[in-house]
């Protein structure tokens, strides 16, 4: 016999699964640091705060936004992690190359969550400023480290 459907309303939305016994993968891009290690710090702070051990939150940095595709690959490869979290900010300059970098970087990634076994939580800021970041970094709009952190503990009990 089929299951009954819930209803939507029974549905908990807010609900951050326990992590104690999760590993995550952390792959940060060192340009603007600044606000990669502000996300960095969010990240770890968050998933510790939902029981996840810190030895079991392992770090990997990266040159540029462009190479957490890499970086994220070669994590899902080692294996052992429930999910991986990616870490940067590209910050729009004088030419197209922000354009670039942002479309690459989201298709590498996006590839990656099509084609591999754990999901790859996306943390790629990508702002017309250095304000607009500093904003997303743990200013007035929050830390996107620390929602990263929420997403791939939920995304790691799909
Ligand atoms: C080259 C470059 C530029 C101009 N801007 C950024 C940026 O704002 N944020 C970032 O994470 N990385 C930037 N990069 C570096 C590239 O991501 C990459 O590291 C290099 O092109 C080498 O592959």
């Amino acid at each position: 016999m089929a299951t009954a459907l819930h209803h939507l309303s029974d549905y908990d939305f807010n609900s951050v699964p326990d992590a104690s016994n999760m590993c995550f993968g952390i792959v940060v891009a060192e340009w603007n640091h600044d606000i990669t290690g502000a996300m960095l710090d969010g990240a770890v702070k968050t998933l510790e705060k939902h029981g996840c051990l810190s030895e079991n939150i392992h770090i990997k940095k990266v040159p540029g936004s462009f190479e957490l595709i890499y970086g994220a690959h070669q994590m899902v490869l080692n294996g052992g992690y429930d999910a991986v979290i990616i870490l940067g900010s590209v910050i729009r300059g004088d030419t197209p190359h922000f354009d670039y970098i942002c479309q690459g970087v989201t298709n590498g990634i996006a590839r990656l969550n099509a084609t591999q076994e754990i999901p790859i939580i996306y943390g790629l800021l990508t702002t017309n400023d250095h304000q607009q970041a500093l904003d997303r970094c743990g200013g007035k709009l929050g830390n996107k480290g620390d929602e990263c952190a929420i997403d791939a503990i939920k995304m790691a009990k799909f």
